[in-house]
């Protein structure tokens, strides 16, 4: 016997040398939950399995179902803390208005990633001319949806989906072909165009900080590996590997078909072009399903998508009741956690929050709850980080260059490097810089470590007085405002540039400069801070399918849109434009010497070039801004 009785108070007693090791299974004893869960390998229609697992509320009867499909392990979404004993603490922070009222919610493993079986192909590409195999992520969304209404007895047959960026783009595949019972959806910051803004490149500029992705995405089933780096500046570890692809080489991802399938595509051909969800969605006869699309205005990754997506549907929706926007004043997915700051800047409460509960939720419900009100879904609202609130519009963008209610103003670069509502007359022909691809402009603070959260989920909003005054950035500035002006849509770029290369990058960064003194929060005094920002890659200038060398020494036009603004420039605070050819590491240099593929120039190709961004009355270089309200001075 292990133990024996102790005599009259029934404890008992355990022998000193009883073994310890019993051999026997241990069984941990289940914790009192509020919910249950269930895992289950839900089979698609080509007899692939996929890793689900299902969370539902004790007692749950007549309840909608949420999925979320995801590269990221199931497992691990369904499980915030270890063992959690409320339904709410085991799921991510972002479904709590969710979780507190009775939802079902379900995460999926992708196929070929974690729990699931079948091949994993990165953002499997739609079926059609990339995608012959008869299965993609629509085809699983709509086996799994179909699985769930048949086999959770406690639902009431209505799926909602939401999820971010990757997970995002699960949604948007789901809503190309949408099962019945899907009513309702919320893509956030979904990866939407992986070329002209999303993840891996921008306006054709190589986001080479994404190679880790590809290891930790693709080196195997479960989680990957990470790069190794030789020191602790990324800067320096880029610039010493020479090319992306010397980069890659030699942090072995020549072993992964994702990097070749990024190498053998430089350009927009139709391997992207044909993947690009925007225009599939375009395509739709009707938007079945309403959506919410959610973004962020300094989202780090994924700035093109959600916007773009929605302005496809856009037409579609002509009594606006089945296509929303929502732009917070977020990093990349920071929707689904706590939006009280960014960086430096501080709003107005946790607006990621107030997102979640009062518009995400109410419109969620509408479409899956039994008897639910109708919600005041806003049609598009959007947050302005200067005065700090959420304007609601009918339309987006409210000023442009034409159709819109407002139409956009120029606003000229000065050889001076004055920024003015005229055109420079002075006579001055331009301005120029020397960029040196063996110096290139560090798009945050040396040391660059890549893999430092903080760094990268906030670089977007960065006091840019860290490169103002270097030699190769131009920052041009306007006067005080005395008024303020209301900007609400999309800037647009119109740089007359010359490059003495037959390459070259364009960065352009709009910025909100405040005042010298700023006694309510005086680290903002002086703060240059980005409203809108992007690179264009030269060679692109006359179709991104088209990359052509560009003459030397030609003024040439470039056009092209920046990411949108929803922001008052207040009294006392000065715009400024600032004009470079590099952001690195974060985007691979442009040699500014034509090669046909960027990733493999050669050391020789990188070359330094005069850059010249042009003011005389025929080359006027200007920004088209969305003003809303007020004058620009
Ligand atoms: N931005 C990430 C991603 C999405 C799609 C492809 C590759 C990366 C993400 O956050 O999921």
């Amino acid at each position: 016997a292990l133990a024996l009785a102790m005599a009259g108070n029934g404890w008992t007693q355990t022998a000193p040398m009883t073994p310890d090791i019993t051999g026997k299974t241990f069984v941990v004893p289940e914790p009192q939950r509020d919910f249950t869960k269930r895992v289950v390998m839900v089979p698609m229609r080509d007899g692939v399995k996929l890793y689900t697992v299902i969370l539902l509320p004790k007692g749950a009867h007549d309840a909608p179902i949420i999925l979320t499909r995801t590269p990221y392990n199931a497992a691990k979404r369904a499980e915030r803390i270890d063992n959690a004993t409320r339904m709410v603490d085991a799921l991510p922070q972002g479904d709590t208005a969710f979780a507190e009222d009775g939802y079902i919610r379900v995460f999926q493993d992708i196929r070929g990633k974690y729990g699931s079986e079948g091949d994993y192909v990165m953002t499997r590409p739609p079926r059609g001319p990339l995608n012959k195999t008869g299965i993609d992520n629509s085809t699983d969304a709509y086996d799994t949806i179909d699985w769930l209404v048949k086999n959770i007895p406690q639902s009431n047959g209505r799926v909602g989906m939401l999820g971010s960026s990757y997970e995002g783009f699960t949604v948007v595949m789901a809503l190309l072909q949408p099962h019945p019972a899907l009513k309702v959806a919320a893509p956030e910051s979904p990866m939407i165009d992986g070329w002209i803004g999303d993840d891996w490149f921008q306006n054709g500029a190589y986001r080479q900080i994404n190679l880790g992705y590809l290891t930790g995405q693709t080196a195997a089933r479960g989680p990957g590996v990470g790069m190794p780096r030789a020191t602790n500046d990324d800067y320096t570890n880029f610039l010493r590997a020479g090319s992306v692809g010397d980069y890659a080489r030699a942090a072995g991802l020549e072993q992964l078909p994702a990097w070749h399938k990024l190498l053998e595509h430089p350009s927009y051909d139709s391997y992207w072009q044909q993947q690009g969800l925007d225009k599939l969605l375009a395509r739709l006869p009707a938007i079945n399903v309403p959506v919410m699309w959610e973004q962020g205005l300094w989202d780090q990754e994924d700035m093109y998508g959600g916007n773009h997506a929605w302005a496809a549907l856009e037409s579609k929706d002509t009594d606006n009741t089945r296509n929303f926007l929502v732009i917070g004043p977020w990093r990349h997915s920071q929707a689904n956690y706590d939006g009280s700051s960014l960086g430096d800047l501080k709003f107005d409460g946790d607006t990621a929050q107030q997102w979640r509960r009062n518009v995400l939720k109410p419109f969620f419900d509408q479409y899956l709850k039994t008897g639910a009100p109708i919600a005041k879904t806003p049609p598009v609202w959007i947050y302005d980080a200067a005065s700090n609130r959420w304007d609601t519009y009918q339309h987006w963008p409210q000023s442009c260059a034409q159709g819109c209610a407002q139409a956009s103003v120029p606003l000229y670069l000065h050889a001076d490097q004055t920024l003015r509502g005229t055109q420079d007359n002075s006579g001055a022909q331009y301005a120029e810089y020397v960029s040196d691809p063996a110096k290139p402009v560090p798009f945050v603070p040396r040391p660059v470590d890549m893999g430092d959260r903080a760094t990268w989920t906030t670089w977007l909003v960065r006091d840019q007085r860290f490169v103002d005054g270097r030699t190769d950035v131009l920052s041009y500035t306007s006067a005080e405002l005395t008024a303020p002006v209301k900007l609400a849509g999309v800037p647009v770029a119109h740089l007359f540039a010359s490059t003495s290369g037959s390459d070259s990058d364009w960065v352009v960064k709009l910025i909100d400069v405040y005042p010298d003194q700023y006694p309510d929060d005086p680290k903002m005094a002086g703060y240059e801070l980005p409203i809108a920002l992007t690179i264009f890659r030269g060679r692109y200038r006359e179709g991104f399918d088209a990359p052509k060398a560009l003459a030397s020494d030609q003024p040439l036009m470039y056009s092209f849109d920046l990411p949108n603004v929803n922001h008052v420039l207040k009294p006392g605070h000065r715009l400024m434009v600032q004009i470079q050819s590099s952001l690195f590491p974060l985007y691979d240099r442009n040699p500014q010497t034509y090669v046909n593929n960027i990733f493999l120039a050669k050391p020789d190709d990188y070359r330094k070039a005069t850059q010249r961004i042009w003011a005389t009355p025929q080359q006027a270089s200007f920004i088209s801004l969305p003003v809303a309200a007020g004058h620009l001075p």
